[in-house]
């Protein structure tokens, strides 16, 4: 008898989004051989040097405008559309592509590169210009306090209480384009598993964490992702 999931949670990373164009970060010629994460991905490398931390993510949120979502992406979002059962998708990029695709029910757990936060007063604003220690916040008016609104190394990824109740409930948990190193998205296959999903993944080549997986397919999303849709 065919499996029919009534709960899915799918996991993205940087591979979902290579064939568009946006840099992963651990492969060869990746963001990370390029910077070092302590320089620009910290909230210390922040306190000590906004204007550097500020350069790196203004470069990347200029990027947005020259990429698109290629077939993985869309192929989330009319799986989305037509699942009758409870859906998550939760991506652990910032860039935009999966909401371009047409997803709706997303979480960002690492924040997005098309938001600034106010450490004044703590709103998150749509933000897609450059942004730099001077400018404004347009919720409160004060300066000095916009930074990106992303999660750094160190600190705690958004909404990880309804991922948590979502991974607990899932029936059907699918990893796509990510290394499996970071923490605590990496550790989600085994939290899903032991509540009894069926875990699949879907990336290049095996990620760090592939034998927690029931089934690992290695292609590119592209190609994989509406296949297995
Ligand atoms: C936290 C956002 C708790 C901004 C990112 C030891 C010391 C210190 C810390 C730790 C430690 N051990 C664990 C930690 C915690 C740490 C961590 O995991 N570190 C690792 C490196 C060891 N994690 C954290 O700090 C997290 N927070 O734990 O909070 C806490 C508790 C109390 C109080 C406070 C806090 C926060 C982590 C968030 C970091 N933010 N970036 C930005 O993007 O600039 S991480 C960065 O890695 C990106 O967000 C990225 O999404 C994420 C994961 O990477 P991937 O997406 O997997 O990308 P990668 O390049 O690695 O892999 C791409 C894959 O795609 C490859 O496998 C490749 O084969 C595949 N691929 C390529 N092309 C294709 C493809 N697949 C298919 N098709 C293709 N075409």
């Amino acid at each position: 008898m065919a499996f029919r999931p009534s709960s899915i949670v799918i996991l993205t990373g940087a591979g979902i989004s290579a064939e568009s164009g946006v840099a992963t970060f651990r492969d060869k010629g990746g963001i990370w051989s390029r910077v070092r994460i302590e320089d620009v991905a910290t909230p210390q490398a922040f306190a000590r040097d906004p204007d550097r931390v500020h350069d790196f993510y203004n470069e990347r949120r200029a990027g947005l405008d020259s990429v698109a979502p290629n077939a993985a992406h869309l192929a989330l979002a009319r799986l989305e559309q037509e699942f009758t059962g409870d859906f998550l998708l939760v991506t652990q990029n910032i860039d935009d592509l999966h909401e371009r695709a047409g997803s709706r029910k997303l979480i960002h757990m690492h924040g997005e590169l098309a938001k600034a936060l106010c450490l004044h007063c703590g709103q998150r604003n749509a933000w897609r210009d450059e942004m730099d220690t001077l400018t404004p916040c347009p919720t409160c008016s004060m300066g000095g306090g916009m930074r990106p609104d992303v999660v750094w190394f160190g600190e705690m990824p958004y909404e990880m209480d309804r991922i948590s109740n979502r991974l607990q409930a899932a029936d059907l948990f699918v990893s796509i384009g990510t290394s499996g190193t970071v923490y605590p998205a990496a550790g989600f296959v085994e939290e899903a598993r032991s509540a009894g999903a069926l875990t699949v993944e879907l990336n290049l080549e095996p990620s760090a964490g592939h034998s927690h997986f029931h089934r690992s397919e290695t292609g590119t999303a592209s190609m994989l992702v509406p296949a297995f849709v």
